[in-house]
């Protein structure tokens, strides 16, 4: 059986490799011609634990090969980006165009599923009035279904193959044949029901996930006002057996939890009022952020700020809608500042990335704004005898207080006493 990949991203390509190496025959495709070749010579575009091994298994085993334009195949997995627009709208843009190219190599008994994470309803209103044009009859020579992935960056594997699945079918039949596919690889229970349901149980993980955040962060400038540590709370009510608060910081980034809420909103923005207001909460985190800073360096003149980490969140290399940008952007406003950015991760990025050695010199203000595991091993004492101010703004929890206090850093922990804010200059 052929299967064809459409979209070779951070979903498409582990899916396609392991579908691959499961037997079948897959024809990836993607829009980039760099991604198809970096793939075919046996490499991953993506920076993810075990994926280059896989993708190299797979392209030299023949049964994985990517293509700039998609092949006839028996069942096809569209795994394309659905991002939102300026105005929070979802841009379907990409689905459709995935739905278009396939239209004219539709055969009867094909299979259609989609994997892209969309707004409920998409898979109804907007994928089938596509597909209807091939003139096959939809659930009975067509079949059509939504399987969200819902694995996490970092672990993309392990989950892609243990995480349970949810799969909706436009039918019963649609559902069942897709089910076979995923049955081949994935060793968590798969739970079958229609295409709108799969579509919004996806969408509410991760609303879930974002309006637990937003607590996390209203609770973070509370306790700041209060002149107590919103860690502590949290890791003490966490200690109730049904309590679990999540964990604030200087944004929500990624392309999932910071877009998946606004495909509800979108729809039903009247009755979707919670979850409009967390997205807003999240959203000005960063602006939060910037103004600790500036608290913080009203006596300094021409402050060097120095910006650990710019990804959406630790270990990982993808900046996509990372708070840092917009602390970065805001910062940039004041031309008196001077900023430099660091990230062991991250080899090209938007603004200019410095060494080391460049990033902390005579540095005034360190903002960690990524935890990543490397950080946890910078010595404070010997950044101690290279940077001018000694003050660090950690925003997400990330590095020893007691270490870097003991070092005579001004420590300022996002959601604790915001008393401490006043002396940078002692
Ligand atoms: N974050 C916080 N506080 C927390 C947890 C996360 O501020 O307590 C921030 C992170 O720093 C990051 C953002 O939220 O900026 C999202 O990170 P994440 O690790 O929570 O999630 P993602 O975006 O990497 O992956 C999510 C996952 N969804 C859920 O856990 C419900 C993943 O399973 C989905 O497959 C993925 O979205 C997706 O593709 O939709």
């Amino acid at each position: 059986m052929k299967i064809c990949v459409i979209g070779l991203g951070y979903i498409g390509l582990p899916t396609s490799s392991i579908l691959a190496s499961n037997g079948y025959i897959v024809n990836g495709y993607d829009v980039s011609s760099k991604v198809v070749e970096v793939i075919n010579s046996g490499n991953s575009h993506v920076e993810e634990p075990g994926l280059r091994t896989l993708v190299q298994a797979a392209v030299n085993s023949g049964n994985l090969k990517a293509y700039a334009s998609p092949q006839e195949s028996d069942v096809y997995i569209i795994s394309v980006p659905t991002p939102i627009n300026e105005d929070k709208k979802a841009d379907l843009t990409y689905i459709e165009h995935a739905a278009q190219a396939i239209l004219p190599m539709l055969k009867k008994g094909d299979l259609i599923i989609l994997e892209s994470t969309s707004p409920p309803g998409t898979t109804r209103d907007t994928l089938v009035p596509i597909l209807e044009k091939s003139n096959l009859e939809i659930g009975k020579d067509l079949f059509i279904a939504h399987c969200p992935e819902r694995v996490l960056p970092g672990k993309i594997i392990y989950e892609l193959i243990n995480n349970p699945r949810i799969i909706g079918g436009i039918n019963e039949e649609s559902a069942k044949r897709a089910e076979k596919i995923y049955k081949t690889f994935v060793e968590g229970p798969i739970y079958l029901t229609d295409a709108t349901t799969a579509e919004m149980v996806k969408v509410m993980e991760n609303t879930y996930r974002d309006v637990n955040i937003a607590l996390a962060n209203e609770l973070a400038q509370i306790s700041g006002e209060l002149g107590i540590n919103c860690w502590e709370v949290i890791k003490l009510a966490n200690l109730h057996p049904r309590v679990n608060i999540h964990n604030p910081g200087p944004g929500v980034g990624g392309h999932c939890i910071s877009v998946d809420p606004w495909f509800i909103v979108e729809k039903f923005s009247s009755l979707a009022k919670l979850i409009n207001q967390a997205r807003q909460v999240n959203d000005y985190m960063p602006e939060y952020v910037c103004s600790l800073i500036q608290k913080h360096l009203s006596v300094i003149e021409k402050p060097k700020i120095t910006i650990l980490g710019v990804t959406y969140k630790a270990d990982v290399d993808d900046c996509r809608e990372a708070p840092s940008e917009r602390i970065i952007e805001n910062l940039k406003k004041n031309s008196d500042y001077n900023i430099f950015i660091y990230d062991p991760h991250v080899r090209n990025y938007k603004y200019e990335l410095s060494n080391f050695k460049d990033a902390f010199e005579n540095c005034d203000c360190i903002v960690v704004a990524v935890d990543h595991t490397e950080f946890k091993y910078i010595d404070p004492e010997q950044l101690a005898k290279i940077v001018r101010n000694k003050l660090v703004i950690d925003t997400r929890n990330a590095l020893d207080q007691v270490k870097w206090s003991n070092n005579d850093f001004n420590y300022i922990l996002l959601g604790e006493n915001l008393e401490k804010t006043e002396c940078l200059a002692r």
